[in-house]
């Protein structure tokens, strides 16, 4: 049998029922941690990957319940199953284990006949919880990116513009956005084919992430438009970038399929200085962007309100 993705710790103060529920699950093909006491117990699931948890309650220090109440305080984004493995029996003790948390509730002395079923009834809550998790990740991804070039799509780059107008509000940075447009497209569409036309859109959007800090945002808003948002930096500092940009993808031809295609870019600049409302600057930047498209193209023009 292959070993069991879930990591399960041992919660216990007593070494000798420590040790046979280490063997137990070994042999269940668990990966095992241990821990001696509540706070050491705290300790491993905050380092470590950990999916199930088998708690003691009476333990010197950090008693379980208390255990149990702060890994369920905890922020992190996936779930721990727990088991409380106790000698308190009374059914006020077992209503209290799973009010603050607990999944299940074993009482001591128990079966290992009994716990191996408990423990697999929490494997399929968890495998169940991981698919649900998975499915989640992948469908922000979908909603969030772009399909074609990767970058984040026009909702999601509006979404983190106002958020970092926000953020920028709230710490005193100026934040700037640059509009980019891929210069005569259509007739790149019309020479190469809507196909290798693609092609450049994702080589054009790799260029540009390349020539941007990492905590800048890259989006497409459209076609063959891009928007480049730069958190903490003015206008001027944003111009350099863009210019960074429009240089590193016209300096050299775009190489696809054994083709050298010389693309070129326009880019508009704006930045919070002008106005708190997202909407409002890009419209400046767009707007500098069409003057940079009036004036010739291949060129970088700051908004100048
Ligand atoms: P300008 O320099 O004024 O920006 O001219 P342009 O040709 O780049 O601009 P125009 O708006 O006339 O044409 C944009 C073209 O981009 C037309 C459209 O077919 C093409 N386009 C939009 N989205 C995609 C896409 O996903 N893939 C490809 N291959 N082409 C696209
Ligand atoms: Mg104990
Ligand atoms: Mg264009
Ligand atoms: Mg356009």
């Amino acid at each position: 049998m292959s070993k069991s993705k879930f990591k399960v710790l041992i919660a216990e103060d007593d070494r000798d029922a420590r040790k046979l529920c280490r063997d137990f699950l070994e042999n269940l093909n668990f990966e095992v941690c241990e821990a001696s006491n509540g706070t050491d117990a705290l300790e491993i699931i905050e380092k470590e990957e950990i999916s199930m948890v088998l708690l003691d309650w009476v333990m010197p220090g950090i008693e379980g319940i208390e255990v149990c109440r702060r890994i369920r305080d905890l922020d992190i984004n996936r779930y721990i199953y727990i088991i409380m493995v106790t000698g308190k029996s009374e059914k006020k003790d077992i209503i209290e284990g799973l009010q603050v948390g607990a999944d299940d509730y074993v009482v001591k002395p128990f079966s290992f006949q009994e716990l191996k079923v408990r423990i697999m009834s929490g494997e399929r809550i968890l495998k169940l919880e991981k698919r649900l998790r998975e499915a989640h990740e992948k469908l922000y991804e979908l909603s969030a990116y772009d399909s074609l070039t990767g970058v984040f799509n026009r909702a999601s780059i509006l979404d983190k513009f106002s958020q970092e107008l926000e953020r920028g509000q709230r710490i005193g940075h100026e934040v700037s956005v640059i509009f980019a447009d891929i210069d005569d497209f259509k007739s790149i569409n019309d020479k190469f084919g809507h196909l290798i036309g693609d092609e450049v859109l994702k080589e054009v959007a790799d260029i540009m992430s390349e020539n941007c800090r990492n905590y800048d945002f890259v989006g497409r808003y459209g076609g063959e438009e891009f928007v480049i948002i730069v958190p903490g930096l003015k206008s001027d500092c944003a111009c350099s970038v863009a210019e960074r940009m429009r240089k590193a993808v016209c300096e050299s031809p775009i190489h696809v399929a054994n083709m050298e295609i010389p693309v070129t870019l326009s880019l508009g600049v704006a930045s919070s200085k002008e106005s708190y409302d997202s909407k409002e600057i890009i419209d400046l930047a767009d707007k500098a962007l069409y003057e940079a498209k009036k004036s010739g193209k291949n060129s970088t023009v700051k908004s100048k309100r």
